[in-house]
């Protein structure tokens, strides 16, 4: 399946993602690709809507603490329900979808969610680190959530000013 990153300011990245009622070969063949272009862009993180599908998919491929990022580690995370949230924590978010820029975004710690695998069996999961992070951001994407929604008016303003810019120099070079 031939798919593209969809970026921002896209308003197909608004759309609010579908529940997955068919675990078929058609998810699994999105699934199949969605994993090469994530890694082949340098990302950790994915849903299908910024590949274009309004569907509640996403997966993650967290490094571990060699910093390798290896297929053994990819979740594949369907239908995701966050059960519990707690405490604070602030990282340094990035996306494919916003390139080349990187905002301090204040999140929960601690999750716990219920989700379904490629095959439709349920599953739960508890996370910290970088991967309670990782799948909170990913999460906000099925609501048409960007983490630059996050920022604070000024830091929004700003962020908007140099991503105009961006755009246009990418358009010129
Ligand atoms: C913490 C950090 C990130 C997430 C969500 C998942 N985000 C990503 O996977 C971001 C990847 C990313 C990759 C980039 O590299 C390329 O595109 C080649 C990148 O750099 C540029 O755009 C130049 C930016 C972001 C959750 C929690
Ligand atoms: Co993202």
């Amino acid at each position: 399946m031939q798919l593209t990153i969809v970026e921002y300011p896209n308003k197909k990245l608004r759309e609010i993602s579908k529940e997955v009622k068919s675990f078929d070969e058609k998810l699994h063949s999105l699934l199949d690709s969605m994993y090469p272009i994530m890694i082949n862009t340098n990302g950790i993180g994915l849903a299908a809507i910024q590949v274009a599908h309004a569907i509640r998919v996403l997966i993650l491929n967290i490094p571990d603490e060699e910093g390798e990022q290896t297929k053994e580690n990819l979740l594949e995370i369907i239908n995701p329900v966050i059960t519990q949230k707690d405490g604070e924590s602030v990282y340094q978010e990035g996306c494919l979808s916003v390139p080349k820029f990187y905002e301090d975004i204040t999140r929960y710690e601690t999750i716990s969610i219920n989700y379904q695998d490629r095959d439709g069996n349920t599953k739960t999961l508890e996370a910290d680190g970088l991967l309670s992070i990782a799948i909170q951001h990913e999460i906000d994407h099925l609501e048409g959530i960007l983490f630059i929604d996050k920022l604070s008016y000024s830091r929004r303003k700003k962020f908007e000013k140099e991503y105009k810019r961006m755009l246009k120099e990418r358009k010129y070079s």
